[in-house]
């Protein structure tokens, strides 16, 4: 008997300790310094974020949960999907919605994910509930080629929660065309994007009222003290969630609350902060469906379905080679 659960390490085991040092040595060096947001997701940092979807101002986890309740049904019937990859699954949360619409008709499920620990947890789990589902777990980043597993396709390529938005213009061309590059004929890609509204509305979601955002946010500084022997001290940053319109994006920032100069241990790096500085730390690109679509078509990918909540806040949508 074959197993149904299988995990394929596409990263070797000093990758994440390599790629940090040298975001770290590149970003912080930099005028202004900046860290890709990835590095705020250790074990505290992702529980962190778990709690952020629950806050009654950040609205895109449950507005995407309530668009795909309603478009899983249409979303099997369009795509006829027998294996679901699922690019940044982590706890798989909304998973279950895809595969319980696709049904008798489903043979496989690829989860992808950096954290070997959310696949392994989420994976065994849903080889215990979905007895004929065969379950390929990957550890890899999503900016690595997309490697589609065996079972059978159609493909449905899942890429859920907006995490779109934490890629500039030039990384989601690149990312986009990888996607188109590993999808054939009949294979689709359903993409979570969170959109263009009120500036007060996006704001309150990233910097709400009981601060969790602002824990998350100043992780990354206990990341980099653990992983670096680093001496940020996190009570000398603010927490600033800040509305780009010409890049309509928000950032995410960490500003020095007064001139300091902080310890880098294992780079043997010293850096500077002015009284001020803002670094920033994530970005959350907030998009159109005209922009996204232009996005789409110039790697290939033509939109064959539109979904979206009453508000407007948040899309969902599938696009095809
Ligand atoms: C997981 C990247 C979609 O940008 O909204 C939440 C991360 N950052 N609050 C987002 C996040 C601050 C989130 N994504």
């Amino acid at each position: 008997m074959t197993p149904r659960f299988t995990l394929t390490r596409r990263l070797a085991p000093d990758h994440a300790a390599r790629s940090l040092r040298a975001d770290v040595s590149a970003g912080l060096t930099a005028t202004p310094k900046t860290l890709p947001p990835k590095w705020f997701y250790d074990a505290r940092g992702s529980d962190l974020f778990e709690e952020i979807t629950r806050l009654p101002e950040y609205y895109p986890t449950r507005t995407e949960r309530e668009i795909l309740t309603a478009a899983a049904p249409a979303i099997a019937q369009l795509t006829g999907a027998r294996t679901l990859v699922e690019l940044g699954s982590g706890s798989s949360e909304k998973t279950r919605l895809l595969l319980d619409a696709l049904g008798a008709n489903l043979r496989g499920y690829a989860p992808l994910d950096v954290s070997e620990s959310a696949l392994r947890e989420a994976g065994e789990a849903l080889v215990r509930d979905y007895p004929d589902l065969e379950v390929a777990a990957t550890v890899a980043d999503f900016e690595s080629p997309i490697v589609l597993p065996d079972t059978p396709g159609p493909y449905l390529l899942a890429f859920l929660g907006s995490t779109l938005g934490n890629l500039d213009a030039g990384q989601r061309a690149a990312f986009l065309t990888s996607v188109r590059t590993a999808l054939g004929p009949g294979d689709a890609l359903l993409l979570g994007a969170d959109l263009v509204k009120d500036t007060g509305e996006l704001l309150r979601a990233y910097d709400d009222s009981s601060g969790v955002t602002a824990a998350f946010n100043k992780n990354v500084l206990h990341v980099l003290n653990r992983e670096l022997q680093a001496d940020f001290d996190p009570d000398a940053f603010d927490h600033r969630a800040v509305w780009d319109p010409a890049e309509e994006r928000v950032e995410m920032r960490l500003r020095s609350a007064h001139e300091q100069q902080v310890k880098i241990a294992a780079l043997d790096l010293l850096l500077h902060f002015e009284e001020g500085e803002e670094w920033r730390t994530e970005i959350s690109v907030k998009f159109r469906r005209e922009s996204l679509a232009a996005e789409l078509a110039a790697a290939g990918l033509a939109v064959r379905q539109w979904w979206t909540d009453e508000h407007e806040r948040f899309a969902l949508l599938l696009a095809e080679p």
